[in-house]
């Protein structure tokens, strides 16, 4: 197994990764990393594109190879895929792709980042042993920047951290009397029911829980409840009362838990060893409201932001974020667009959902 040097040889790698890189932002952030790959033949011509499509959906390597299946008689011996993210030499929800890549008699394998992760990482290794040509690292950075946070949320033992914000356009989430349904469009809100079906939970704090009595189930167009519904969780220490919607129909540890801390990590890790629906919960998506917002963004624990505006001014309301112990510019937090969506997206009328990340 190799790894890039600058050469000829290395501006076709990287030529080749780039559009990997693309394929890759086509799938959904979140409980796994975003990950791309095309296989090309020794003369150059493209001869599949793959990407994930996100959490227990088909791995990149896979999709690529996949469409390949009406061309049985294709040599693949000298031709090169080229993946994102090295190749998971595991079986998880999905199988091995490094099975995928013999079984389908790949010659050479070019990847990006390594797999870091326990359970799937070494796989370059195991296809360099079965005698494919290996190479790592090129456009190692960017592949490895296309997943930072998702790599950071490994690393911590923890779950993916999408968060939701519906504010006003004075960035407010209730008037001064606590009002707040709604401030964002049906239209927002049906957005942010998709969002629900594609994490496997919930969480809120105990005030939003007092104050708004959510249900925190994943809704489709005509209000059904949806086939995937996320666990409904709870931050804080007030107790969550019995006549709570988000209690309806399911006892704790079954559809909801309450998790008895202030402490976003801890809640985040208590999380990631919660089993829900046979599988750990990897994707949080954080609703609010105020203190649990500012205490995630103060912890660092954003990973990614969905910020829908709604052209409303609600005055001395209440605040999305509160303190966050930023004083002067410098420390503020920034984001920035998410590169998969090129731009805010109008969603009725003039609200604005904006996808951002660190
Ligand atoms: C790849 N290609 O496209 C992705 C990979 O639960 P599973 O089976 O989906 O496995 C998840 C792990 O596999 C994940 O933690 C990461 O290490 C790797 N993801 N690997 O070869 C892909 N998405
Ligand atoms: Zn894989």
């Amino acid at each position: 197994m190799s790894t890039a040097q600058p050469t000829q040889q290395n501006h076709v790698y990287e030529t080749h990764m780039r559009r990997a890189l693309q394929e890759a932002l086509r799938g959904a952030r979140g409980a796994n990393p975003l990950v791309g790959a095309v296989l090309v033949s020794a003369d150059g011509e493209i001869l599949a594109v793959g990407h994930h499509r996100g959490a227990g959906s088909l791995h990149a390597e896979r999709d690529a190879l996949n469409q390949l299946e009406a061309r049985q008689d294709l040599d693949l011996t000298s031709a090169t895929l080229y993946s994102t993210l090295e190749p998971c030499r595991h079986q998880g929800r999905q199988p091995a792709c490094t099975e995928a890549v013999l079984d389908a008699g790949v010659g050479r394998l070019v990847y990006g980042a390594a797999d870091t992760t326990e359970a799937a990482g070494g796989g370059g290794r195991r296809l360099a042993e079965a005698g494919v040509e290996v190479t790592g690292g090129v456009l190692a950075e960017d592949c490895e920047r296309l997943n930072h946070r998702w790599s950071l949320a490994q690393e911590q033992g923890r779950p993916f951290v999408t968060v939701h914000l519906a504010q006003s356009l004075d960035a407010k989430i209730a008037a001064s009397d606590g009002t707040s349904q709604w401030i964002t469009s049906a239209t927002s809100r049906a957005h942010s029911h998709r969002v629900r079906q594609r994490v496997d939970a919930i969480l809120v704090g105990t005030n939003t829980v007092l104050v708004d009595d959510p249900r925190l189930t994943a809704r489709d167009g005509q209000g059904n409840l949806t086939v995937h519904q996320p666990l409904r969780s709870v931050l804080g220490l007030r107790e969550v009362p019995a006549e709570a919607a988000l209690r309806r129909g399911s006892p704790e540890g079954q559809g909801w838990r309450h998790l008895r801390t202030r402490d976003p990590l801890e809640a985040l890790r208590t999380l990631a060893a919660t089993t829900h629906q046979g599988h750990p919960v990897r994707h949080v998506l954080v609703e609010g409201g105020q203190s649990v917002l500012s205490a995630f963004v103060a912890s660092d624990l954003v990973d990614e932001i969905f910020a829908y505006q709604a052209p409303i001014i609600l005055g001395t309301g209440r605040s999305s974020i509160a303190d966050i112990g930023v004083t002067t510019l410098q420390h503020a937090p920034r984001y920035e667009l998410d590169p998969a969506d090129g731009g805010p997206v109008q969603l009725m009328e003039a609200d604005v959902c904006t996808h951002l990340q660190p």
